[in-house]
């Protein structure tokens, strides 16, 4: 089932979320929803945070060739063990800022470990954009949205134009 996403500025979207005690068929079923969400948005990555329920737990699919065989991924807990200090700037956009696309500089490759859907612990190492996404999607865990690592005036300027889309939608 698709859920509604999230638009900024929203007090759930500045939490940190909890970590995930245990799975079951329930989170499972929450992992799926995310990924028909995230694809139909449509999306590379999508966090629990984002349709409105503030645990840990982030999907992606990053792969970009429309003839490409899908990687859906669903991490459970994700935790970065390590990250490169060489840095990457990527355009980065948000599913829950729309429209707005802004560079955002971030280390180039990281390390990353997570419960993975059948509740087996998980290590890989992502780069490109596989990278940017992954950190994207923790830093939604930790209440951080991709506006957060902009100027000041540039950040307002964004949220402006949300609580105006928003107030159209409302309306709509
Ligand atoms: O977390 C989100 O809001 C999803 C976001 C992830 C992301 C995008 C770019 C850089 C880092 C993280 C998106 O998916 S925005 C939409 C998007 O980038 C896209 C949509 C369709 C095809 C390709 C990309
Ligand atoms: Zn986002």
């Amino acid at each position: 089932m698709k859920r509604p996403i999230l638009i900024h500025p929203d007090p759930r979207l500045k939490k940190v979320c909890v970590a995930v005690p245990d799975l079951s068929d329930d989170l499972r079923v929450l992992a799926d929803d995310m990924l028909e969400t995230m694809y139909a948005a449509p999306g590379i990555g999508l966090a629990a945070p984002q349709i409105g329920i503030l645990q840990r737990l982030i999907v992606l699919d990053c792969v970009k060739e429309e003839d490409g065989e899908p990687r859906p991924l669903v991490m459970f807990n994700p935790e970065i063990i390590s990250a490169s200090d060489e840095t990457n700037v990527y355009e980065e956009g948000c599913l829950s800022i729309p429209d707005q696309y802004a560079e955002v500089t971030r280390p180039k490759v990281v390390e990353v470990e997570w419960m993975d859907r059948d509740g087996n612990a998980q290590r890989e190492t992502f780069g490109g954009l596989w990278a940017t996404c992954v950190q994207h999607e923790i830093d939604h865990l930790n209440g951080k949205l991709f506006i957060d690592y902009l100027k000041p005036l540039k950040r307002q300027m964004i949220t402006r134009k949300m609580q105006k889309l928003k107030r159209e939608r409302a309306r709509a």
